[in-house]
């Protein structure tokens, strides 16, 4: 065993491996102090929770407590390792300020009370605006971070029960567009591409994706192979100077909003030089001769205009993505938080499409997921979308899940599209939505335009109710607030973003009264007497296992069928889905025959114009896409909403650090992830920092349209022209003049989204800053990873003896020393 520090090595020692070879295992782990393996009592399967990643761990119990975490080996995804957000994160579950005992609204302030008077308040709001206006007066906002089960019942109650169609999650900001670019390519949600295409790919590209601080486990087994023998080439595609663009053997960067010009420039070259696989296009696509005629109007000197990068790379990134044998693609916010995120994003299935670079080892697409669970909240239809993938205006689909709930069709709204998360706040706004009930997810923080967002959630007349493990921004404003008990104090599954489906084990006891949220929606269902169109109970489950049962019929038959499995499969590795009777293996790559669920009586949609978000009817389906073929859909690039000019002469992105999460509820309470980030920052160029006076550690203030935001200044390799401040701080754990709203990215984005999935732009604004104050001799509280400073002296991030985690690496006998 070998004790590293984690925070200043975030990604381990390396363990090479060639091309086609199996990623070596590491076992990593990290215990609480003074407790050694021996001494654990038990030890727990789960996986874990603040990214996508899936990565498998037990989690070790000692006397009723959590004490720490250990890499499962086993495990298909992460070969026993683990990223710094999961060895330390655990922590936060203990803490002292977790929510114990329900709490109302009482004179304007927040009080305890009991379960029974604030479920009791639930159910009579509810009652009362069902009476009045019915199920449109009611919304549902959930989370990329629950369990399968949760998803399920939810989607069952807000859709069949209260009968609502204002139901959608934080996915929405999250994987909205990476759902959309899957429909709009294949007819179905549902991610191609395997992890173990990293082991195989000769030519790895990542499209507006920080991979290594944000799946650091996938960008461990992606440095394992640049250490190993026959390395890919690697493409990174991202306006910072991020570890990826570090790695990279050509590093594209962009001007933020362009990524649409700069995908039809490469697709452009790829046509150009004979690249394409034609045979695979003839057989496989439509709409070929379409999207040739656009890409031609993108030579490379047009496109190196547009978006400010020198020809010569993008000659050199389109020959990689050209010549590559075996292409690996992953994409994400960087694409998905912009203007025409579903179009850029659709560019990449075409590049894969175009190469015949599908369902083969290596040649793998990941539209990413950013959450845990964020797979599931699309599969259960808690984002909106009808469960299992089905289409809401294809009426035989709603017949088969009214057969499914034994419930009428006609009492699960489909009348229109699910209303997205931005209308439904809209609607809070204009007062036609009077109750939302929010869940995991705190968009008191994580929302465009905050200030508008508060006024928002604040109202008299708009009844919130919060269910989360602690008081956040968000639940500092709510009616009524149900404590909930979170990972490792609850069972269920959840799927990754290579569809590993994991289960996790409840660990140990929730603090006081908190309840698992499977269990608040079990009772919620009771207490409002929900009843299936005989007359029994809508919800004939009652704990994980039985919800996790009722799924799999659900599943039946569509794309992301989980019949194979069941909870007892699941322990051991992660299992991939669709898994059933014939594939109980479950399935490693999809469409490897070429056969895409795009029929008109298969398709989860029958898509958009990419350009408006017009949605095509069945017949305009049907007449474009007759065989079931993958779909090659182009789009001309437009420019960005707000672009520099003189009052606002740059441009803002925002997004996330390695060691926190989200508005960091967890992370800041685990003491070697909060020193590694304890506050907010904002990157400037060395170039504009010159040009402004600003100088590294000086205080600063950024201001758009909508707000200002107060932060040090790091001097970094971000793109000049470029700010970029993380969107990890809010207010929750600051007092100060302002209560601290000075400090959350959010002041500064704007109410505007994708025309086709609905995702809020976050990475584009115009914006300027200037000096408050020198520096007071240290530098900003910013991290060595993509926000290194370029200044030289600033000594990199480190956690010290407190963050000291195991690593065990092969060969190495188990309890011996390093
Ligand atoms: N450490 C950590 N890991 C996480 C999370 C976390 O909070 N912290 N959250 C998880 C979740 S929910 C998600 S969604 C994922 C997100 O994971 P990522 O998408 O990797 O993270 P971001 O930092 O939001 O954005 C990625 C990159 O997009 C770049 N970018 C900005 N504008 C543009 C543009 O116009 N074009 C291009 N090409 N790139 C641009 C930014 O410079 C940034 O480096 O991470 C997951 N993992
Ligand atoms: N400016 C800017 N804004 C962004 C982004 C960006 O890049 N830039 N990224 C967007 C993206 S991709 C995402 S995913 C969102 C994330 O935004 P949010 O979802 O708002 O962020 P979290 O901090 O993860 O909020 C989760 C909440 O759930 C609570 N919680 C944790 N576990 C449980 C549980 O088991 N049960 C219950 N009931 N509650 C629990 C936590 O305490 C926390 O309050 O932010 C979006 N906003
Ligand atoms: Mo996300």
């Amino acid at each position: 065993m070998t004790s590293t520090d984690r925070i200043a090595e975030p990604w381990g020692t390396r363990t090479p491996y060639g091309p086609g070879e199996d990623w070596p295992v590491r076992t990593d782990s990290f215990l609480a102090d003074g407790v050694e393996e021996g001494q654990v009592d038990r030890w727990v399967q789960s996986a874990t929770l603040l990214h996508s990643n899936g990565d498998a761990l037990d989690i070790a119990v000692k006397d009723g407590r959590i004490v720490g975490v250990r890499g499962r080996a086993e495990d298909r995804v992460n070969h026993g390792r683990l990223g710094p957000k999961d060895l330390y994160g655990w922590q936060a579950n203990a803490s002292s300020d977790r929510l114990t005992r329900p709490l109302v609204r009482r004179g304007g302030t927040l009080v305890e009370t009991t379960w029974d008077d604030a479920m009791d308040r639930v159910v009579a709001n509810t009652r009362r605006l069902l009476a009045e206006q019915g199920g449109s007066a009611i919304g549902f906002y959930t989370s990329g971070q629950l369990f399968l089960e949760e998803y399920y019942t939810l989607g069952v109650v807000a859709h069949a029960g209260i009968g609502t169609n204002h139901v959608d999650g934080n996915t929405r900001l999250c994987t909205a567009t990476a759902a959309e670019a899957l429909k709009e390519s294949f007819g179905s949600d549902g991610q191609p591409g395997s992890y173990t295409d990293v082991d195989h790919a000769d030519v790895i590209a990542l499209f507006g994706h920080n991979m290594a601080e944000t799946q650091s486990v996938l960008w461990t087994r992606v440095l394992d192979r640049l250490a190993g023998p026959h390395p890919p080439a690697v493409l990174c595609v991202d306006p910072r100077a991020t570890p990826v663009a570090r790695a990279a053997t050509v590093h594209l960067a962009p001007r933020p909003g362009t990524n649409l010009a700069l995908m039809n420039g490469l697709l452009h070259e790829i046509v150009a030089h004979g690249w394409v696989d034609q045979e695979y296009v003839d057989r496989h696509t439509i709409g070929y001769a379409d999207l040739l005629r656009t890409v031609q109007e993108y030579p490379p000197e047009r496109v190196a205009r547009i978006c400010d990068v020198p020809v010569a790379d993008l000659r050199a990134a389109a020959r990689l993505l050209g010549t590559a044998e075996r292409l690996l693609s992953t994409v994400l916010q960087g694409f998905y938080q912009a203007h025409q995120a579903t179009a850029a994003s659709v560019q990449v299935n075409n590049l894969h499409l175009l190469r015949g670079m599908l369902g083969r080892p290596g040649c793998g697409l990941l539209q990413m997921n950013g959450q845990p669970t964020a797979e599931n909240t699309r599969e259960c239809g808690a984002d909106g979308d009808l469960a299992g993938f089905r289409n809401w205006s294809n009426k035989q689909h709603v017949d088969e899940l009214a057969r499914v709930w034994n419930v009428d069709p006609m009492s699960i709204p489909h009348y229109t599209a699910p209303t997205h998360a931005m209308q439904i706040m809209r609607y809070a706004e204009q007062g036609s939505v009077r109750m939302l009930w929010v869940q995991a997810t705190n968009p008191a923080v994580s929302l465009p335009e905050l200030e508008r967002i508060r006024a928002i959630l604040a109202q008299d007349r708009l009844f919130l109710v919060v269910q989360d493990i602690f008081l956040s921004e968000t639940a500092q404003l709510a009616d009524v607030v149900l404590p909930a008990a979170t990972w490792g104090e609850k069972t269920g599954t959840f799927t990754n973003a290579d569809r590993t489906v994991h289960l996790s084990e409840k660990a140990i006891e929730p603090p006081g009264e908190a309840r698992p949220d499977l269990e608040i929606f079990l009772d919620f269902a009771r207490r409002m007497d929900l009843r299936d169109k005989d007359g029994g109970p809508l919800v004939r489950w009652h704990d994980p296992e039985s919800a996790f049962e009722a799924w799999k019929e659900c599943s039946r038959g569509r794309p992301c069928d989980y019949t194979g499995l069941t909870y007892d499969r699941l322990r051991g590795s992660g299992v991939q889905w669709p898994c059933t009777e014939e594939h109980p293996e479950g399935t490693e790559r999809l469409y490897a025959d070429g056969r895409f669920w795009s029929r008109g009586d298969e398709c989860e949609t029958y898509g958009r114009d990419l350009a408006t978000g017009a949605p095509l009817d069945a017949t305009e389906y049907a007449a474009l896409n007759p065989d079931g073929r993958a779909m090659l859909k182009p789009a001309d690039y437009v420019e960005p909403h707000e672009v520099p000019g003189s009052r606002y002469p740059l441009q803002l992105v925002t997004g996330r650090t390695l060691y926190h999460f989200h508005t960091r509820t967890k992370t800041a309470r685990a003491p070697q992830l909060q020193a590694a980030a304890p506050d907010v920052w904002v990157e400037v160029s060395a170039h504009d920092a010159d040009a402004l006076g600003l100088a590294e550690g000086d205080l600063a203030e950024v201001t758009t349209p909508r707000g200002a935001v107060r932060a040090r200044v790091r001097v970094s390799g971000v793109r000049p022209g470029v700010l970029f401040v993380p969107f990890h701080y809010g207010y929750w754990d600051v007092e100060d003049d302002d209560g601290g709203r000075h400090r959350a990215a959010n002041e500064l984005t704007m109410t505007a989204w994708d025309p086709c999935s609905k995702q809020p732009l976050f990475k584009t604004a115009a914006a300027r800053v200037r000096k408050l104050a020198d520096a007071d001799g240290a530098p900003a509280p910013a991290p060595s990873t993509a926000s290194a400073s370029v200044v030289p002296g600033v000594p990199p991030t480190a956690g010290g003896p407190a963050a000291l985690a195991e690593e065990r690496l092969p060969g190495a006998r188990a309890g011996s020393a390093s």
